[in-house]
C-alpha cells in the first residue's frame, strides 16, 4: 500500500554524507522508496495511508557488514585467560582460539546453530540493522561449512533482515590438515568452494590474511577460484601484521578488505583506485586491546570509503552493538560522527555490493529506514550503545520484535 512517512527529519546519506532534509516526507510503495523530500512537496494524493513520525529522525536501515554471528560453543573461558596475560597468538597456538569454536559448531546441530544466531541477531535488528552479512568459517569442511551457510540462508528466509552469506572456508587450517596449510588450501579451491557455490548457499568470498592464518600466495588462489566461480571477494587484511593483504584484494576488485590496522599508504592508495571499501572494526581492535591504529589519514587522503562494523564473533569482538562501533570508530580511529553513520550505512552497503539498492534514501532504492528519537544524528554516535527509542522500517513496513520473543 502507498504510505507517506512524514513529520521527520531525513538524513539520506546519499553521496556519504547526512544530506539532511528537515520537514520531509517519504513516500514507500512495494517496499521502494518512491519519493522523499520536503512534506510540504509531498505527493500526498499518491499515498493511500498516513503515518505520522512524531517528528522523529530518519536514517537508512543499518547494513552490518561483517560479522560472524553463527558458531558454537563459548569463548569467555579464554577472555579470562587474556586478562591473565595469555596472548590471542599463544591461545591459538595451544589448540584454542578459532580452533576451539571449531570444534564446538561442528558438534552442534542445524538448530542450535540457528537459534543461538537468532538470538544475537535479534539484538542487532532492535538497534536498527536491516541488513547483515554473515561468515561461514568455524566448519572448514565441506559438511560443517555448508551446515553454517544454511543456517545464514534460513536466517535471511525466516527473519525480517537482508542476509548476505559470505564463504570464509580459508579462516583456519583445520586440524587434519594441521601442519599442511598448502593441502587445506587445495581442498577448499578443488571441492569445497565449487560444491557450495553451485548449491546456491555463497554470495561472496573471504580469507584470513595474516601470519597466523593463510598467506597472500594462499589467499590468491582462494580469490582465483572465486573469480572462476563467479563470486566477489573480501579480505581479512593486515590486522596483525602488514602482509600486502588489502592491495591483493584490491588487484582481485575486492568489494572489501577488512580490519586494516597494519596497511600501509600504498595499500590505501591500490584500494582506492579498485573502489575497495575499508571496513574498519573498531570492536576487534579494542578487545584485543591493540595498539595499531589504521592509517586513516591514508584513508582519508586517498578517498577510501571506510565502513564500520561490529565484526561480531566469539573470539576477538563479541559484540552485538553496531552503534557502539559508531561511537568507538569516532573515539578511537577519529570519525566523525556523520562518517560513522555513512559507514554502517552508504558504505557499508557497497562493501556488500548492495550499493545500488541498499544504503542510503533515494527513490527507486529500498525502503529500509529507522525513525530515531534524538535531537540530532550525532546523537547516534555518540551515546556510548544502549537502546534508543525507534521505530523500525523495513521493506515499507513497520517491524515489531515481540513475534520473534521465544
Ligand atoms: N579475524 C578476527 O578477528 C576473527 N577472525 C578473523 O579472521 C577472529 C575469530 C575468532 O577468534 O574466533
Ligand atoms: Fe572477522
Amino acid at each position: 500500500m502507498p504510505t507517506l512517512w512524514h513529520n521527520c527529519h531525513v538524513a539520506t546519506l546519499a553521496e556519504g554524507r547526512y544530506s539532511i532534509v528537515e520537514d520531509a516526507a517519504i513516500l514507500t510503495d512495494g517496499g521502494l522508496i518512491q519519493w522523499i523530500g520536503p512534506h510540504t512537496d509531498a505527493p500526498r494524493e499518491a499515498a493511500a495511508e498516513l503515518v505520522d513520525l512524531q517528528g522523529r529522525w530518519v536514517t537508512p536501515g543499518f547494513v552490518d557488514c561483517h560479522t560472524h554471528l553463527v558458531y558454537g560453543g563459548n569463548r569467555s573461558g579464554e577472555f579470562e585467560q587474556r586478562l591473565q596475560g595469555v596472548s590471542y597468538a599463544e591461545i591459538a597456538a595451544s589448540g584454542g582460539g578459532i580452533a576451539n569454536t571449531v570444534r564446538a559448531t561442528r558438534a552442534a546441530s542445524e538448530e542450535a546453530l540457528f537459534d543461538g544466531a537468532r538470538r544475537r541477531l535479534a539484538c542487532l535488528q532492535r538497534e536498527g540493522v536491516t541488513t547483515v552479512e554473515i561468515k561461514s568459517g568455524y566448519g572448514l569442511d565441506l559438511a560443517s561449512e555448508r551446515k553454517m551457510l544454511r543456517v545464514i540462508r534460513r536466517l535471511g528466509a525466516e527473519l525480517p533482515v537482508t542476509t548476505r552469506a559470505t564463504c570464509l572456508a580459508a579462516h583456519a587450517v583445520p586440524e587434519e590438515y594441521k601442519g599442511n596449510a598448502e593441502g587445506y588450501i587445495g581442498y577448499v579451491c578443488n571441492e569445497l568452494l565449487p560444491a557450495l557455490a553451485s548449491e546456491g548457499l555463497v554470495d561472496a568470498v573471504d580469507a584470513f590474511c595474516e601470519y597466523l592464518a593463510f598467506s597472500p600466495a594462499q589467499v590468491e588462489q582462494v580469490f582465483q577460484t572465486a573469480a572462476r566461480l563467479g563470486l566477489p571477494v573480501k579480505l581479512h587484511a593486515e590486522q596483525l601484521s602488514s602482509l600486502g593483504g588489502s592491495s591483493l584484494a584490491a588487484r582481485y576488485q575486492a568489494l572489501s578488505a577488512d580490519h586494516l590496522e597494519f596497511m600501509t599508504e600504498a595499500d590505501a592508495a591500490a584500494m582506492a583506485a579498485a573502489g575497495t571499501v575499508a571496513v574498519l572494526l573498531p570492536g576487534a581492535f579494542y578487545f584485543l586491546r591493540e595498539t595499531q591504529l589504521p592509517p586513516m589519514q591514508a584513508l582519508h587522503d586517498h578517498g577510501v570509503a571506510i565502513a564500520i562494523s561490529t565484526d561480531s564473533n566469539p573470539g576477538t569482538s563479541p559484540t552485538l552493538s553496531l552503534r557502539l562501533m559508531m561511537n568507538m570508530a569516532c573515539t578511537l580511529f577519529r570519525l566523525t560522527p556523520e562518517q560513522a553513520l555513512a559507514g554502517v550505512t552508504l558504505h557499508a552497503a557497497r562493501a556488500l555490493g548492495l550499493g545500488g539498492s541498499h544504503g542510503s534514501l533515494e527513490p527507486g532504492k529500498v525502503a529500509d529506514f529507522v525513525a530515531w528519537n534524538i535531537e540530532r544524528p550525532a546523537d547516534l554516535a555518540y551515546w556510548l550503545g544502549g537502546d534508543l527509542d525507534k521505530r523500525i522500517i523495513r521493506h515499507g513496513a513497520e517491524l515489531t520484535f515481540t513475534q520473534e520473543r521465544r
